[in-house]
C-alpha cells in the first residue's frame, strides 16, 4: 500500500450530534455496528450499514445510502493494492462513520415518528394492533424469544379495552409516559 497515491483520503463526518447524545443512545449505535459486523472487523458494507442502520429505526434510501458511501466509505480491509481505486459499491462504513450518521438522524428525529415507526415494524401486516403473534415473532428475530406467559402479561398491561393487542394509540401513550 506504501508509495500509492490513487487511493484519495476519505473523511469521516463530524460526530458532534454523536457526542451530544445520551449514553444510552451511543450504546444503541454502537451494539447495533458490532451487532451487523459479523466479521468483526469494525467495518460494515452496505448492506450491513442499511440493516444497521434499520435495526436503530431509520430507513436509509438507497441513494442515500450510496451518497454516504461515496463520501465517506473506505475500501475494506485487506483491498488489493492492484485493485486501484476502491469504487463505492465496494467500500465500507467505520465505527465513526456510522456514528456520525446515527447521532445526526437521532439528534433530529421526532419522538412521535418514531414511536409510530416502531409500532409499524411490530405491526407487520397493518392490522392496526400489535397482537401477542407480533411479539413473538419479533422477540424471536431479536434473539430474545420471550415466554407465552411474558407475552400475554405485556399484552393485558398495554391493551386497555380487551381487544387482544395493542393499538397505535395505546403503543404511542404508554411509550410517551415512559418518557
Ligand atoms: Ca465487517
Amino acid at each position: 500500500m506504501a508509495g500509492r497515491t490513487s487511493l484519495p483520503i476519505h473523511g469521516a463526518p463530524p460526530r458532534d450530534d454523536y457526542n451530544k447524545l445520551p449514553e444510552e443512545q451511543k450504546t444503541q449505535i454502537n451494539e447495533a455496528f458490532e451487532l451487523f459486523d459479523n466479521n468483526d472487523d469494525g467495518r460494515l458494507d452496505y448492506n450491513e450499514f442499511r440493516f444497521c442502520m434499520r435495526a436503530l429505526g431509520f430507513e436509509l434510501p438507497k441513494q442515500e445510502t450510496y451518497g454516504y458511501l461515496t463520501k465517506y466509505g473506505i475500501p475494506p480491509a485487506g483491498w488489493p493494492a492492484e485493485r486501484g481505486e476502491c469504487t463505492p459499491p465496494w467500500r465500507q462504513f467505520t465505527l465513526q462513520t456510522t456514528q456520525a450518521v446515527a447521532g445526526q438522524l437521532m439528534a433530529k428525529r421526532d419522538p412521535m415518528e418514531e414511536l409510530r415507526r416502531a409500532f409499524r415494524l411490530f405491526d407487520v401486516d397493518s392490522k392496526g394492533i400489535i397482537t401477542a403473534e407480533d411479539l413473538q415473532r419479533v422477540s424471536r428475530e431479536i434473539g430474545q424469544a420471550l415466554e407465552d406467559s411474558e407475552i400475554q402479561n405485556m399484552i393485558q398491561e398495554f391493551d386497555s379495552n380487551g381487544k387482544g393487542g395493542v393499538s397505535e394509540d395505546e403503543f404511542t401513550k404508554l411509550m410517551m409516559s415512559k418518557k
